[in-house]
């Protein structure tokens, strides 16, 4: 398998790693990003606390790992300043950290989807925010759920989002993870629960599927990524920092239908993004992983995917809307 013909990894890549960071980052990945008052802006996975030295040496596990987001600004896209501090943190007896942050401008306001690691289980979170310092903390899924992603325009009068719950013992015990849509009024009472598309209607995943980056408006449809994972047990042993690693997450695109999102009008029945380059398939904390969390669409028609590149480094690819609509020709 291989990267869709019309992708273009950026000659910078990574756009951001933990080099650019001005307080303590160990792999700095899996960004939310969107264009929000004039300004690319980015917030990023900092996870912190233990190097692959500490790994390699054994004073340390990978597991040691703590996590916190980051904030960046840039005026192309490309070239990234990280503020002094970051931004966002959940720490609790219950809460162990929030990460994986997804970013939608929507009303107005920015509204972040994120992951919260908890004593009781995996939980989607939802915040608001105007200004990346104060973020009202709008829902909290019940577990397990999370990759939630929401979308720029309300549509049939409610905020929707794609979602990620992860139903194992219904699910023969296993990753058969799909990805599902709600509805909300408000971002608070979230429901009308619908299945969007199913791990197996994906031929290059064995494992699981779940959504991205969050999708964008185009004359055909929503046009959105997902992240599809597949395994192989025997063939991936050692893999990054961990001992064993044996899945490989590609991106996958497809479009959905304007009016009802929970309808795939196609899809490429191909990976969009495979891991290929340097830094996506060594040197990472869990190589052979691509997890696009932003898609920024230009007025000349390029679309910039961002994504967490071996979850050790942010990247960037571009194609042009056209050439990403091409792909998605197959029905579900
Ligand atoms: C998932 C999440 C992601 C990560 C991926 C690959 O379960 O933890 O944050 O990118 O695994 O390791």
């Amino acid at each position: 398998m291989k990267s869709a013909a019309c992708i273009r990894r950026n000659p910078a890549n990574p756009v951001l790693s933990a080099k650019n960071v001005p307080y303590p980052a160990s792999l700095v990945f899996n960004a939310g990003i969107t264009k929000y008052q004039g300004r690319y802006v980015m917030v990023f996975r900092n996870d912190y606390g233990v190097t692959q030295a500490d790994v390699d040496a054994g004073s340390k596990r990978p597991w040691d790992l703590r996590t916190n987001i980051g904030l960046a600004f840039s005026d192309d896209g490309v070239a990234w300043k990280v503020e002094p501090k970051p931004c966002f943190e959940m720490k609790s007896d219950e809460v162990s950290r929030a990460y994986d942050p997804r970013l939608t401008v929507i009303d107005g306001r920015v509204v972040m989807c994120f992951a919260v690691d908890t004593k009781h289980g995996v939980r989607g979170g939802i915040a608001v925010t105007e200004d990346f310092e104060k973020f009202e903390v709008k829902h909290l899924t019940a577990p397990d759920n999370r990759n939630m992603v929401l979308f720029p325009e309300k549509i049939g009068g409610h905020y929707v989002r794609l979602e990620r719950p992860f139903p194992v013992y219904s699910r023969g015990g296993k990753d058969r993870f799909d990805i599902w849509m709600s509805r909300s009024p408000d971002l608070s009472f979230w429901g009308q629960t619908d299945l969007v598309l199913g791990v197996e209607d994906v031929p290059y995943s064995n494992d699981k599927i779940g959504p991205a980056a969050p999708p964008i408006r185009t004359k055909k449809g929503w046009l959105t990524t997902f992240h599809a994972v597949d395994r192989d047990d025997a063939a991936r042993g050692k893999n990054g920092w961990e001992a064993k690693w044996t899945k490989r997450y590609t991106g996958g695109i497809m479009l959905l239908d304007l009016a009802d999102p929970s309808k795939v009008i196609g899809m490429s029945k191909e990976p969009l993004l495979f891991p290929e380059a340097p830094y996506e398939v060594s040197g990472g904390y869990r190589d052979h992983v691509i997890f696009p969390g932003g898609m920024v669409a230009e007025p000349d028609g390029e679309v910039k995917i961002y994504y967490g590149a071996g979850d050790a480094v942010e990247c960037l690819a571009t194609a042009h809307v056209d050439e990403l609509l091409a792909l998605c020709v197959s029905p579900r």
